[in-house]
């Protein structure tokens, strides 16, 4: 976004300025440092070479062979109107009100958001999104939107994948101009962890709708409705779409589990109509919702409320998709579903697969097979580059229903247990998930909340703390994770039935605990201080995008900025090349900006020199360069 910055200029853009405003604002052709790229380029390819990849094994993986996608042929086809015209003619209400006559079950592909999150920890690259998405437009005009932001996708993009998320909406969004975009948006949460000040919420609001986004998926991970009332109010203020959330937990068929039944979903969802949510979500984040609960949910909220309703789930126990046909039977308006090669498992249910199911019904997607197949294909080999990223699920399992983990989390946990050494006792760690959601009195679980319980559970694992009363006795002498303290203290709001009162004591030592919502009490954030600072810091004309990305995560941005600075662009390199780098002798070309084309042979790499430092000699464009690189073994 940075390097143009009079493109990206919204005022610019907007076309409200003649040419004085150029002449008045110099600093809009003051671009960051863009010379010596194809160096940058070398520098950050050798690295890699070098030192590989943080979180995987150095190298190409075994087995796997990278081949170049098959991009559908869509020249001279022409891109029909779909969803986003709808609601930029007729507002959040019409669309609703559209969406509640569809006789046909209206669709969201989240193969570009949930899907990767679930299946290999959100490490899609915006590149391999672009190539598919014209296709997409022209191709699927029928699809209802595109879940292609939110979540996990905002950190990882600048901190694992080095490129800005901003970019990759405002890409995507020339590529498909036709259907809704759709994020997933924690709440008071953002697209963080923590609870940020409410004009931090707001101001990220109104600056990502600006910049491309059409529908918010708001959820509290307490299902708190005071964490979700910021967010809603803004979102309708801008004339966007407000899904407001139910997270399902527990079991509404097991009359013993009372805690969240029926009841308590469908006054949930009052609440949230009567908040001024536009679509209700059914926010099925670990695949709970059983198929035949799915029946009885969906026509108990048909029966209560008046806003369309979206059902969201995850396939991790291999009956989501009878689940989803069961959703739809009992009158959904809009499901969630994945191509079909990015799909099932921890992530969404096929959308190929209900294509054939629904053909020639009255609920019939109305999506092409043959085009949906095609995109399916695309990613199926783009799935192949990310093989290191891959939980190692082979197949569904069931016993989701006993330990509740997310979809999201449950490609997570595995790594992050290895990276504790705990690597053997994932079977414990589900346990131990499962209990401390019961030590903690049965909660919602979902991101920050589901972090709360994964971290407390490896916590207990890690000091031999084997019950309640343990973790109640030793815990005075100890200090808890961070998210654990948090949680307590009530930075995520409040869950149903409040907090443990003895473990609250443990862990707070002492603290208060907060009641109200935590977003009031932060102090709000400047955000034109935060732009001068980082211009200052970073010699450029920062954004707004920039300050509020630096507002969510500070750390994550300077990081993603110096990266920038000694790397370059690096969104241009293929993704094999950028996760594994090049084996000796192999040769790349990297289009580094429109015409310009840098071509890059490894040669070899050399030994350390006394300063630990690595030569690794390349051919680009067929002259000999040397790139020294550090060696961080
Ligand atoms: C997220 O918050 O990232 C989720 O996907 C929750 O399900
Ligand atoms: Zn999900």
């Amino acid at each position: 976004v940075f390097l143009e910055n009079v493109i990206s200029d919204p005022k610019f853009r907007s076309g409200e300025t003649d040419t004085t405003y150029i002449e008045s604002n110099p600093d809009l052709f003051q671009f960051r440092e863009k010379r010596d790229r194809a160096t940058k380029t070398l520098r950050f390819i050798g690295d890699i070479v070098v030192n590989g990849t943080e979180g995987i094994p150095k190298g190409k993986p075994a087995g796997v062979t990278f081949l170049p996608p098959i991009v559908p042929d869509t020249r001279g086809m022409q891109v029909m109107d779909g969803t986003k015209q709808i609601l930029d003619k007729q507002g959040p209400e019409g669309l609703a009100k559209w969406m509640k006559e569809q006789k046909r079950l209206l669709i969201t592909d989240t193969t570009m958001r949930d899907a990767h999150q679930s299946l290999f920890a959100t490490r899609m690259r915006t590149r391999d999104m672009t190539r598919i998405a014209s296709a997409c437009a022209a191709t699927m005009p029928q699809m209802f939107s595109y879940e292609m932001w939110g979540g996990a996708t905002f950190d990882v993009a600048y901190r694992f994948l080095k490129e800005s998320p901003w970019e990759r909406m405002q890409l995507l969004r020339e590529l498909i101009p036709n259907t809704l975009f759709q994020m997933l948006l924690r709440g008071a949460n953002a697209v963080g962890y923590t609870n940020y000040p409410d004009n931090v919420v707001r101001d990220f609001i109104r600056i990502s709708a600006r910049e491309g986004m059409d529908i918010y998926r708001i959820f509290d991970s307490l299902n708190w409705l005071d964490g979700m009332k910021v967010a809603v109010e803004e979102v309708r203020k801008l004339d966007k779409v407000a899904e407001a959330c139910i997270c399902y937990t527990g079991d509404i068929l097991d009359k013993k589990r009372s805690k969240y039944d029926l009841k308590y979903y469908v006054n949930m969802a009052k609440e949230l109509e009567k908040m001024g949510a536009h679509v209700l979500g059914i926010k099925d984040m670990a695949g709970l919702l059983k198929p035949y609960a799915a029946t009885e949910l969906v026509k108990a909220l048909k029966d209560n409320i008046d806003i369309p309703i979206h059902f969201h789930t995850h396939d991790t126990s291999a009956n989501a998709i009878t689940t989803v046909m069961k959703a739809a039977e009992a009158g959904v308006d809009a499901v969630d579903l994945a191509m079909a090669s990015m799909a099932e498992l921890t992530s969404q249910p096929s959308l190929n697969a209900i294509l054939y199911a629904l053909k020639d019904t009255d609920r019939d997607p109305g999506i092409d097979i043959d085009s949906a197949q095609q995109i399916s294909n695309y990613f199926e080999i783009i799935r192949d580059y990310y093989a290191p990223f891959e939980s190692g699920l082979k197949a569904g399992n069931a016993e989701v229903y006993e330990h509740e983990i997310p979809g999201g989390q449950y490609s997570n946990l595995r790594p992050q247990a290895i990276s504790l050494g705990l690597g053997e006792r994932f079977d414990d760690i589900k346990k131990k998930y499962a209990q401390v959601n019961d030590i903690l009195g049965d909660i919602v679980k979902v991101t920050p909340s589901s972090k709360v319980v994964g971290d407390l559970a490896l916590f207990m694992i890690r000091n031999d703390i084997e019950t309640k009363e343990q973790l109640v006795e030793r815990g005075s002498k100890m200090g808890f994770p961070d998210s654990v303290v948090s949680y307590f203290k009530g930075m995520m709001g409040q869950p149903m039935g409040g907090f443990p009162g003895d473990l609250q004591k443990v862990v707070l030592k002492g603290e208060e605990a907060i009641t109200c919502r935590p977003g009031e009490l932060l102090e709000p954030v400047d955000l034109k201080a935060l732009q001068k600072e980082l211009t200052t810091k970073f010699n450029f004309p920062a954004t707004d995008v920039d300050a509020i990305s630096y507002a969510l995560y500070d750390r994550v941005l300077e990081d993603f900025f110096k990266a920038q600075d000694n790397y370059g662009d690096v969104s241009v390199l293929d993704t094999p090349t950028f996760f594994y780098g090049l084996d000796v002798g192999e040769q790349v070309e990297v289009e580094i900006e429109a015409g310009k084309t840098l071509v890059v042979k490894l040669i070899d790499v050399g030994e350390p020199n006394e300063k630990g430092m690595r030569p690794v000699r390349f051919e680009l464009n067929g002259v000999a360069r040397t790139i020294y690189v550090k060696d961080n073994e």
